[in-house]
């Protein structure tokens, strides 16, 4: 279906009821936040009542994404009924119900109308209403087109927040993702006043000190393949631990030994529990990685990609070094 004709789906949906939930992954990053509060900001400025709620604390870097501090981190237990009372929902910047963990359960069983607004590769059919463009550079460039075409004034807080999303899921728009729209996107936004130094200074100037040790643990113990192209690290619990870390504090770091000189693709393992894995691939552009990601059951773009493994760290290394050492051959 034409994306316009999704957009109109999308805006009955809007007309037509009063209340809605956002929410988005696990962990989520300046493209998930960014896009829910464009959206949600939206939805009030219409006289809607619109409540973001996420299954994890925003990363200390968005907290100015969100300074009244109205993002709801779900506890079933205190949010009893919160997603049940909702008349509809939007689910931004993901497509699978997995990484939606408790909040998707609920949301899922629920007989109310869902919309999906993301830019991953999706397999099957995930709402009633997917609009999924993997060609966009981010879930805030989609946003951008959706609030165009319902004819939303841009406002400095969503002029902020969509100018997150595109910044930072682009990597300050160097990443192959990285189109036209992007930056024009961002220029409109520069336009409506907002501050690219004041959000650069918020999300790449406010790393913690024990995001910085972690990043020193990883460094030291890096490790080579394939004569140099391959380039891999852990993420343990034992090492977050001692460097007094959060998941979270490794946003940006598979993208890292990709800057060396001769890497093509750098792969981080996350050691999530004993037997729980997630890796995450990145290429340079030469060597597409989503198929050694889609072998291990996950997904994502050709050159940005990943997976969670049932598996301890120590056998997901071998299985999936297994498999991409193939990418060299
Ligand atoms: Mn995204």
């Amino acid at each position: 279906m034409l994306r316009s004709n999704l957009w109109e789906l999308a805006k009955e949906i809007i007309q037509n009821n009063q209340s809605f939930i956002l929410t988005s992954h696990i962990n989520p990053d300046g493209d998930a936040l960014g896009s829910e509060i464009a959206l949600a900001e939206y939805l009030r400025s219409i006289g809607k009542q619109a409540t973001i709620v996420n299954n994890s604390p925003t990363a200390r870097n968005y907290r100015f994404l969100d300074p009244g501090n109205e993002i709801v981190i779900f506890d079933k237990n205190t949010h009893n009924g919160i997603l049940e009372s909702a008349d509809a929902f939007f689910i931004l910047d993901i497509s699978d119900w997995g990484r939606l963990r408790e909040i998707g359960e609920i949301i899922q069983s629920l007989q109310k109308p869902k919309v999906c607004i993301d830019h991953h590769h999706c397999t099957n059919h995930f709402t009633e209403i997917d609009i999924i463009d993997q060609r966009a550079s981010s879930t805030g460039e989609m946003m951008f087109d959706f609030l165009s075409f319902l004819g939303a004034t841009f406002t400095k807080r969503i002029s902020t927040a969509l100018y997150t999303c595109v910044l930072t899921d682009t990597g300050s728009f160097r990443f192959s993702n990285t189109n036209s729209k992007a930056h024009i996107i961002a220029a409109k936004m520069l336009s409506n006043g907002v501050n690219p130094h004041h959000i650069y200074q918020e999300v790449y100037e406010k790393n913690s000190q024990s995001k910085m040790k972690l990043l020193g643990s990883i460094l030291k113990n890096l490790r080579y393949e394939c004569h140099g192209r391959l380039a891999w690290f852990n993420i343990t619990q034992d090492m977050l631990v001692q460097a007094g870390a959060n998941i979270w504090d490794t946003e940006g770091f598979p993208e890292i030994p990709r800057s060396i000189d001769g890497v093509e693709v750098s792969m981080m393992f996350t050691e999530l529990e004993a037997r729980k894995t997630k890796i995450s691939l990145r290429s340079k552009g030469n060597t597409v990685v989503n198929t050694v990601a889609m072998k291990f059951g996950g997904g994502g773009h050709q050159f940005a990609s990943g997976a969670v493994l049932d598996s301890p760290i120590k056998d997901a290394n071998a299985m999936v070094l297994e498999e991409a050492r193939q990418l060299f051959i």
